[in-house]
């Protein structure tokens, strides 16, 4: 099932890491801001997903899903190093969000999760 998804969605970034030695370096979520449990102020947030490895950030997709079931697709943008994904998003109101995330490591693997956090007035 992995190597099914590896081979539609990652086949070119496969082929170049074909290296043994990167065989176990699939990213594994170190922290993330905003942690998961956590609560925040309304008003706007950057996002911040530390992983144990090179993330493909341009392969790698995040997702909010808002209180009232909305899902706006996040753009990430460049981060300080090969490990780290961020987004911006403003305004958000008081009530329970969710974060999907999906990384491609540079071995290949994906990997997915799901961060909730919770909002209040500030
Ligand atoms: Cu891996």
């Amino acid at each position: 099932m992995k190597r099914i998804l590896i081979a539609t969605i990652a086949a070119p970034v496969l082929a170049a890491v074909v290296a043994p030695a990167m065989a176990e370096a699939h990213a594994v979520l170190v922290s993330s801001r905003p942690a998961n449990g956590a609560t925040v102020t309304a008003g706007a947030e950057d996002i911040e997903l530390r992983f144990d490895s090179r993330i493909d950030a341009r392969r790698s997709r995040l997702r909010l899903r808002f209180p009232d079931g909305r899902e706006v697709v996040l753009k990430p943008a460049a981060a300080s190093t090969p490990a780290i994904m961020t987004a911006h998003v403003g305004d958000l109101g008081p009530g329970a969000y969710t974060l999907d995330y999906q990384v491609l490591a540079i071995d290949g693997h994906i990997t997915r999760g799901a961060i909730g956090f919770t909002v209040t007035k500030r």
